[in-house]
């Protein structure tokens, strides 16, 4: 499996600032309140896109920032929403968390393993309300707005897992890594002793139409499924690929062994390690049918992959089979047969590509689990006393409340106080110790704390 990982910054559009306005009309001295909201700022997205091959595009530019919203106006004009900032990266892609500082990763974010998958990995800040949503009976004209919500910002991880859309599979010595070096540029080391490959190898092969990733795996020996031989490792990766090319040396190789027999051993390996993949759709390959006297073990072959073909499908010998009835002949000595091996595997891995996209539906598929777990993070805030009658609070969510309030003015203090209420900030200070009077400090601010019986809070009344 080739990987390559980056680390970049993103930060959403923050939040435009609501409005604070009363209506002017002629003929009426006072109007009531009439500023809007502040417009959304933009999320950042990360989509996985079929057309994206590397991570290239984050090699040398870390930083990605989507547009802000724009401020709110009287009559009650509401901001722009700022845009989605959408960052492309290949299907099977691995979004996580990164602490930069720690140079350490984090939760996973998502695994984007179709394409359209995306996930928000840095929401926009909420627009501010304006004015006109702070009326209680009591007051009238609020005289502040919000100011916009500051965006979500945070280093993370890209990590792409390139991931072979089929995988060469097959005996020892069979000429896997022999083959893989006609198909595509890689030049995997080709001896004539068994488990020469030691690790899977990739080529991209070019075919007509479409280009596709094609793995070769170290040989599978009897017993693979239960650990014997190199195998069971590459099993796994086996698993993860669209479609198996089964290469068999049609010689019987070295040791004079039955081709036929080969072909059911690794056969019964694949299926005694996961049921499955006696169903995933496979080309089989007679190889080195360059060398005399083969006819005889090619009809054989040729015979069993037709048996097999038309059991897989059920009995039916015109149904659709997972196993093509065709027996591909080839050499990697003298390239026969390799091109026509080359165009119907890409033609396979097409037919499978365009199936997964069809049952994935062009929709984005949004992975929302992350998002959820961490809004409930942010929630939490934290108390701490510093001496007898001063605290500390912290927390994203009541920082970011912070940062939204407009310290000059009274009322949009008072309304802060409000939040705190809701949040349970109040119940918190309290059981901590805090009375009246004392010291609340915040993101550099500080105010006096009053237990909540004691103030009257005239926004009570408003469901925000
Ligand atoms: N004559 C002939 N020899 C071949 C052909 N393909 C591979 N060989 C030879 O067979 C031997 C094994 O080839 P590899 O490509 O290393 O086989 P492999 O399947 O990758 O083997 P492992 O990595 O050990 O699983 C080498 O000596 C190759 O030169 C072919 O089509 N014709
Ligand atoms: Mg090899």
């Amino acid at each position: 499996m080739f990987i390559d990982k980056v680390h970049i910054h993103v930060k959403g559009g923050d939040g435009g600032a609501g409005c604070m306005s009363f209506r002017r009309e002629a003929h009426v001295p006072k109007g009531g309140p009439d500023g809007g909201d502040g417009g959304r700022g933009g999320n950042v997205v990360v989509q996985a896109d079929g057309s994206v091959s590397s991570l290239l595009d984050y090699r040398f530019k870390h930083h990605f920032k989507a547009e802000r919203g724009t401020h709110g106006q009287g009559k009650r004009m509401h901001g722009a929403n700022g845009k989605d900032l959408v960052l492309k990266v290949p299907v099977g892609t691995v979004v996580r968390e990164y602490d930069d500082e720690g140079k350490q990763v984090g939760q996973t974010i998502a695994d984007l393993t179709h394409d359209g998958d995306a996930v928000v990995v840095a929401q926009g800040g909420v627009g501010g309300r304006g004015n006109i949503h702070f009326v209680t009976s009591t007051r009238r004209a609020p005289a502040f707005a919000e100011l916009g919500e500051p965006a979500h910002e945070g280093w993370i991880e890209l990590e792409m897992k390139l991931m072979a859309d089929a995988a060469l599979v097959g005996m020892p010595s069979a000429g896997k890594s022999s083959l893989i070096s006609c198909m595509s540029a890689a030049k995997p080391k080709i001896a004539d002793y068994p488990f020469t490959t030691l690790q899977p190898n990739l080529g991209v092969v070019r075919s007509d139409d479409y280009d596709y990733v094609i793995a070769d795996v170290p040989g599978l020996i009897e017993g693979a499924h239960e650990g014997k031989g190199l195998g069971h490792d590459f099993l796994r990766h086996i698993e993860r690929t669209a479609m198996i090319v089964h290469v068999v040396d049609i010689t019987g190789g070295f040791e004079g062994r039955d081709p036929v027999e080969d072909y059911r051993i690794i056969n019964r390996e694949l299926e005694l390690y996961m049921e499955e993949l006696a169903d995933r759709p496979r080309i089989v390959v007679a190889n080195k049918c360059d060398i005399p006297g083969f006819e005889d073990n090619l009809a054989r072959l040729a015979q069993a992959v037709k048996e097999d073909s038309i059991k897989a499908a059920g009995g039916n010998e015109y149904a659709d089979s997972p196993v093509n009835p065709k027996l591909f002949c080839t050499s990697a000595a003298t390239r026969k047969g390799v091109e026509e091996l080359k165009a119907a595997v890409g033609a396979k891995v097409h037919e499978l590509r365009e199936a997964a996209r069809e049952a994935h539906a062009a929709e984005p598929h949004y992975d929302h689990v992350w998002e959820r777990r961490r809004e409930a993070r942010e929630r939490r805030f934290n108390v701490e006393k510093l001496s007898s009658d001063v605290f500390r609070l912290s927390g994203t969510q009541v920082e970011r409340w912070v940062v939204q309030t407009d310290w000059d003015n009274e009322e949009a203090i008072t309304f802060l106080q409000h939040r705190f209420k809701r949040a349970g900030v109040d119940r918190a200070l309290e059981e901590a110790g805090a009375r009246d009077g004392d010291e609340i400090r915040i993101l550099g601010r500080a105010f006096v704390y009053e237990s909540p019986r004691q103030h009257e809070d005239v926004y009570d009344e408003l469901d925000i």
